[in-house]
């Protein structure tokens, strides 16, 4: 049978369930990838499961989110994550090397394998043609152990491109125009295959920019395929021996088909709060903007760094303008440093930032006060940068350095300037290759130790689901809630990734400050979302420090995908209304009551005893998610070592 390109690699890795279903499957991974953020809580969950040597063909932990080291917590976790990677085979990436997403596209990514990441934007190495699906850190923690990964089977939409971009329009114009059409939640359960004549005209790095975005969509990866153009790449990075061509099937029949003319996009903006509040930039020119950053993991290529560069040569970062540049990879800034084009940045009065997240995720160059920023980044979640009242909008490179020297967000088909054609920027010579700062697995583990500082905590093993449960709802959600929202990150915070207590202390901060006091005080509790719960961040700490507080319901219109994995894996159950207008008749405070019964039915009545009313609601749980909630989590789960789903 014709496939395409996603379920060709499944079928490659397929060792449960069916390709052509949308039932669950279970897949063999091949890399994982882990970071600071979530990673220690990874390898804290191997000593959990008591495992002593990871199984994967590869696995890689980066450092690149909190790079800070303002005191002992972070320098101890940067420490305990490379003595750990030398202890169970990792390798690993030295604070400062830059972002993981981009750093495993440049030294690890390869067309055709399984990458399971910590981070919602592993999607990124789909641009190689890998699939690259983001995940909890549970997860990551079992396929490093060797188990499968198990996922829904995803329905596939085919977006065909066709035509070649105009100038000064870019890749992410092509997913900016996707958010607008599909929205955050359109893609929850679907893979972006790309294809058509169009795919020919973009780069590994810029195809890498759509796929890393795609996870705004919700979907559970994007993949471009592997063709000439990626073997460009892969020479340039000096790893053609890794290449192999990967293509979908000719006539391959897809559930979804969606078709972009590139010559017809124009440079597109995400407007505050939410990366798919989308216009034209023309439509919004001319507003004043006083911050502007560069980089992350979205826009931290070559290409895209010379772009601006080469906007900006000869001219000045407007005055009322802060601008600084967040490198993807030390790659990235050495390359541009070699072409001689890091003056170009420095002359404007760009400011260099360490090559890592950075402000992305808040750490540092946070905006002033109802200060308007220019991010390439992907996310602009209202409070991600750490200002409240900043109004953070979304855009190219181009749009980025453009507004830059006139100081009001402006189109880039503005300044266009006579010799300057960003579509001509090719490289041809192979790229400095410096693997200093990645440290390989050891080979004499059983001499080493794994370091803890006193602020990394081993994880509580929970209790099984009680089949009698009679909570108060504790907080009453809108639509599109963020994992940034239920677990914030930033300076003050991050270092408590790995000290669940403290961590959870600061959940749902920002929207009820004393909702973990409640917590305390209750001791259980269930949460009422609205639709599309738990979108954004991979961040499992949104279900851990849930659980650590003792919600153990929470019933939504909908949730987001890697969300709703970590409320299971963590032994906190995931309902939906079977009515959404039910959703109406619950207020804070009402207490419920539900009976469980092992879960044996898809719908389960919730009792509101505080108004004497029914409704009912629906797990969709598969048979190995019911097991795994009815024991608690993933950790009891796989410590009792007695069932079917141990490989
Ligand atoms: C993000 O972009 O929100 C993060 C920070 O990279 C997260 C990971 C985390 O919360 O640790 C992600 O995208 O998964
Ligand atoms: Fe880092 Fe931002 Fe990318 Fe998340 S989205 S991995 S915080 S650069």
């Amino acid at each position: 049978m014709a496939l395409g390109l996603f379920k060709k690699i499944i079928k490659d890795h397929l060792v449960e369930g069916e390709i052509d279903s949308s039932e669950t499957i279970g897949i063999k991974v091949d890399q994982t990838l882990t970071h600071d953020a979530t990673g220690s809580t990874v390898y804290l969950e191997l000593e959990a499961l008591g495992i002593s040597k990871i199984k994967t063909e590869l696995s890689v932990s980066y450092v690149d989110h909190n790079l800070i080291q303002n005191g002992y917590m972070s320098a101890d976790d940067h420490r305990f994550l490379q003595s750990s990677a030398y202890k169970y085979g990792a390798f690993f990436s030295r604070p400062g090397n830059g972002v993981c997403h981009q750093i495993h596209l440049e030294r690890f990514a390869i067309p055709g394998k399984i990458l399971l990441g910590s981070d919602s934007h592993t999607p990124t190495c789909g641009g190689i043609g890998m699939i690259a699906i983001g995940v909890g850190g549970l997860d990551i923690a079992l396929t490093m152990s060797g188990q499968p990964f198990y996922l829904k089977m995803p329905k596939i939409i085919n977006v065909i491109l066709k035509g070649r971009l105009q100038p000064f329009v870019s890749a992410k114009d092509i997913i900016l125009y996707l958010l607008k059409i599909f929205k955050v939640k359109g893609g929850v359960d679907k893979v972006f295959e790309f294809s058509g004549p169009g795919i020919s005209t973009l780069s590994v790095t810029e195809r890498s920019t759509i796929t890393n975005m795609g996870t705004e969509l919700g979907a559970t990866t994007s993949i471009f395929p592997s063709d000439s153009n990626t073997f460009k790449f892969m020479k340039l990075q000096n790893r053609e021996n890794d290449f192999i061509e990967i293509l979908p099937d000719e006539d391959a029949i897809y559930d979804q088909y969606f078709e972009i003319d590139l010559d017809s996009l124009e440079p597109l903006i995400a407007q505050p709060h939410s990366p798919d509040n989308v216009v034209k930039v023309k439509d919004i020119s001319g507003i004043k903007v006083d911050q502007i950053s560069i980089g992350g993991c979205t826009n931290s290529s070559v290409e895209d760094i010379t772009k601006v560069a080469l906007i900006l040569k000869n001219n000045k970062v407007h005055p009322n303008i802060s601008m600084a540049w967040n490198p993807g990879s030390r790659q990235v800034l050495q390359e541009i440093e070699r072409r001689g084009l890091l003056n170009n940045l420095l002359s404007a009065g760009v400011r260099i930032l360490e090559s890592g997240c950075g402000p992305c995720i808040g750490m540092g160059f946070s905006p002033p006060s109802n200060g308007v920023s220019l991010r390439t980044y992907n996310r602009n979640f209202l409070g991600r940068s750490k200002t409240k009242t900043a109004l953070v909008y979304l855009v190219s490179p181009e749009v980025a350095a453009a507004s830059a020297i006139t100081g009001v967000i402006t189109d880039p088909r503005d300044l266009i300037k006579k010799g300057l054609d960003m579509q001509k920027i090719n490289f041809k010579r192979k790229f400095t290759i410096n693997d200093n700062m990645i440290i390989p697995p050891s080979d004499t583990p059983e001499k080493l130790e794994i370091i803890k500082g006193p602020n990394i905590v081993s994880l509580p093993i929970k209790e099984g689901l009680e089949n009698k449960i009679e909570a108060k709802i504790q907080l009453k959600l809108g639509d599109n809630i963020t994992t940034d929202d239920i677990i914030p990150a930033g300076p003050d915070i991050l270092h408590f990734r790995s000290n669940l207590p403290k961590l959870s202390e600061y959940t749902f901060n920002m929207i009820d400050s004393n909702f973990a006091n409640k917590m305390k005080k209750d001791k259980s509790g269930i949460i009422i979302g609205g639709t599309n719960y738990g979108q954004g961040s991979s961040r499992e700490h949104a279900a851990l420090t849930l659980m650590y507080l003792g919600i153990k319901i929470i019933i939504a219109k909908s949730f987001a995908r890697i969300h709703r994995s970590n409320l299971i894996n963590f032994g906190i159950l995931p309902l939906t209304f079977k009515n959404e207008s039910d959703y109406n008749d619950l207020d804070l405070g009402d207490v419920l009551y539900i009976e469980i019964n092992d879960l044996n039915s898809n719908k389960i009545t919730i009792n509101n005893i505080t108004k004497n009313e029914e409704f009912d609601s629906i797990h969709n749980l598969a048979e190995r998610e019911k097991a795994i909630i009815l024991a608690g989590g993933v950790l009891p789960f796989y410590r009792t070592k007695q069932h079917k789903y141990l490989y």
